[in-house]
């Protein structure tokens, strides 16, 4: 089985909860094994004018294919609340598939490797957490390279139990 790596996000209704939620939901899904959790990291929404964000990375692996996969966090997303008045609003709860093994998906609905996932410390730090510095992300760079690009500025990790 592949191994995929979803990002979480919450800035709304208690974001500590809202992953904590999605954690034991993303371990209920069919087919799939929930094979790691990071840490849970706070920092400033990039965009201005939001709550902070509160972001995690968890690893899966999975036999459900990534558009079914897809609809799970989606469903997992609607259940805790998310409601989509625009876009890069402030979210009860946002899971973007990051990485899903090494495919490369360009679909309507989903582009996988995500497509700033490499940019962002909020994801790359905890990402590390689980992923081997070798792997290999978008542009090529491997996980450690993006991370040296990349400083740990305004990330606060923060105590998850
Ligand atoms: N900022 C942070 N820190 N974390 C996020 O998950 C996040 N998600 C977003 C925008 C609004 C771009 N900013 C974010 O969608």
């Amino acid at each position: 089985m592949e191994r995929i790596y979803i990002g979480m996000g919450s800035n709304l209704a208690a974001p500590v909860q809202q992953l904590r939620s999605a954690v034991q939901a993303l371990a209920l899904l069919p087919g799939t094994t929930l094979v790691g959790v990071s840490a849970f990291y706070q920092s400033d929404s990039l965009l201005p004018g939001q709550p902070r964000y509160t972001n995690a990375v968890a690893a899966l692996e999975s036999s459900l294919a990534p558009l079914a996969l897809l609809d799970a966090l989606q469903a997992i997303e609607n259940g805790q609340g998310r409601e989509r008045l625009e876009r890069w609003g402030p979210r009860t709860l946002d899971l973007d598939i990051l990485l899903f093994g090494d495919r490369l998906i360009d679909e309507p609905r989903l582009k996988v490797p995500h497509y700033q996932m490499h940019l962002r410390a909020f994801v790359l730090y905890p990402l590390a957490e689980l992923a081997p510095a070798e792997l290999q992300l978008p542009g090529g760079r491997t996980l450690e390279e993006l991370l040296t690009a990349c400083p740990f500025v305004g990330l606060e990790r923060i105590p998850t139990a």
